[in-house]
């Protein structure tokens, strides 16, 4: 008798590609099966035979209170009471909009869509629609999701599904989509310089977390600001991931590196579809229908999802403390993890920024798309069942984030790392 995540995986491959609504879920690059989750609370998930894990997914990363927060939960239902959704504009989508411009100070203008893939395309086709320019320089490994333009040496399920790109995407979408090593400026000067006066935006993860978790150089986020000054270009941080979570104004405010324009998604919804785009005032009233650059979505702005999301960010502005637990927790769990190679003299090497990290099985630095692709997959697919079959659920492919949230507590840190260290023991599994 298979376990009952078996059972649904054999009916959902019958009716859904791969079985899944999205790819990294069917944990393609680990030999496992992909477990089912029928409920969440705080830092644990339970599988549909009741296993219970401490969960470091997160949702992709919109659970930072912790799942099933009751604050978040009340405030859906209590929007439900008043009707699911409108095709019309509704005061919560303004609270919404004033709440996260008042706050963030390079976001003067903000438009909601529904997911991170839909704020990227938005926010590229903004951006060209304001500089009358095509090209777009992306960096190898960064995810911007699924649109066809940036659908060029992607990171997360791309990495890992084996196609370096991706089938059904015509030569025109993509030939406006120039490529850059992520922490090398040289290389980003040298597009610039070779499309000199056609390149309308940079759109970078201003941390990588597509590739496994990469960390911007030294001055490297400031080199991309002044290049886009000096060639009128936009500078897009795509703030999906780091978006409310390295802060409340996001990796911009940590790393203090002013973009003209930032896509969000994840934390934005607290676990509802939401995306956003936004940014300088001049640049998003090109966006219709005030402006030129046409934009649309039936469910943009729903209330319900609104409700989510805004009583989330509301929780995080009011209570900065939690960003506090989240760097404690990050330091704890990374810091432990480092403290684990170090003393195993393991091949490995953890990064991290705050609540977000990877343990890559490699013993190089890990700085960029071609060093990332270095790690052993295969000793990573063993480390991933190990912790699975223990209770901690991770990203299952080398090629993602770990997430905290507020809800982690010090015994679920030390409970992972005392499962790695046995894992790390039997060094031969490495
Ligand atoms: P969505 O369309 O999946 O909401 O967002 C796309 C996206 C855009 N930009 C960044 C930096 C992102 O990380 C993402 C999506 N992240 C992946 C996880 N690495 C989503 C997980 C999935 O594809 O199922």
């Amino acid at each position: 008798m298979g376990t009952r995540s078996e059972e649904l995986f054999q009916r959902a491959v019958k009716r859904i590609p791969g079985g899944v609504n999205s790819p990294v879920r069917a944990y393609g690059s680990v030999e496992e099966t992909p477990r089912f989750i029928q409920g969440a609370a705080g830092s644990y998930i339970f599988d549909a035979d009741g296993r219970k894990y401490i969960d470091y997914i997160c949702s992709w990363g919109p659970m930072i209170l912790g799942h099933n927060d009751e604050r978040i939960k009340d405030s859906v239902i209590r929007a439900c009471e008043n009707g699911l959704s409108y095709g019309c504009a509704t005061e919560i989508e303004v609270e919404m909009a004033e709440f996260i411009c008042e706050r963030v100070p390079h976001i003067e203008m903000i438009r909601m869509v529904n997911s991170g893939t839909e704020a990227v395309m938005s926010a590229v086709r903004a951006a060209r629609g304001f500089t009358g320019k095509d090209k777009i320089i992306k960096f190898a490994g960064c995810y911007h999701g699924h649109s066809d333009a940036m659908l060029v040496s992607a990171g997360s399920g791309v990495m890992t599904s084996g196609v370096s790109d991706s089938a059904g995407v015509p030569r025109g979408c993509t030939q406006d989509t120039l490529q850059a090593v992520y922490n090398d400026l040289e290389s980003v000067k040298n597009l610039m310089e070779a499309y000199d006066g056609q390149v309308a935006a940079i759109i970078v993860e201003p941390v990588g977390a597509n590739m496994g978790v990469v960390p911007p150089r030294f001055g490297f986020l400031e080199g991309l600001r002044k290049l886009c000054d000096d060639h009128r270009a936009v500078l897009i941080f795509d703030e999906v991931i780091t978006g409310f979570r390295l802060g409340f104004t996001g990796a911009a405010g940590y790393y203090r590196v002013r973009p003209d324009l930032v896509t969000y998604g994840k934390i934005i919804g607290a676990g509802l579809p939401v995306g956003a785009y936004g940014g300088r005032r001049e640049i998003m009233e090109m966006v219709a229908p005030v402006g030129k650059v046409y934009q649309a979505g039936t469910l943009s702005g729903n209330p319900i999802a609104m409700a989510a999301g805004l009583t989330q960010l509301k929780i995080l502005y009011e209570h900065p403390e939690i960003y506090d637990h989240l760097v404690q927790s990050g330091e704890r769990l990374y810091g432990g993890i480092e403290k684990l190679i170090i003393r195993y003299e393991l091949p490995l090497r953890i990064n991290h920024v705050e609540s977000l990290g990877c343990l890559f099985f490699t013993e190089e630095k890990v700085e960029d798309y071609e060093s990332a692709k270095k790690a052993d997959t295969g000793a990573f697919s063993r480390y991933f069942t190990y912790m699975l079959n223990h209770g901690v659920h991770l990203a299952p492919s080398q090629f993602e984030a770990m997430f905290l949230s507020d809800a982690h507590t010090s015994e679920d840190i030390d409970t992972t790392l005392e499962l790695a260290e046995k894992f790390f023991r039997q060094r031969e599994s490495l």
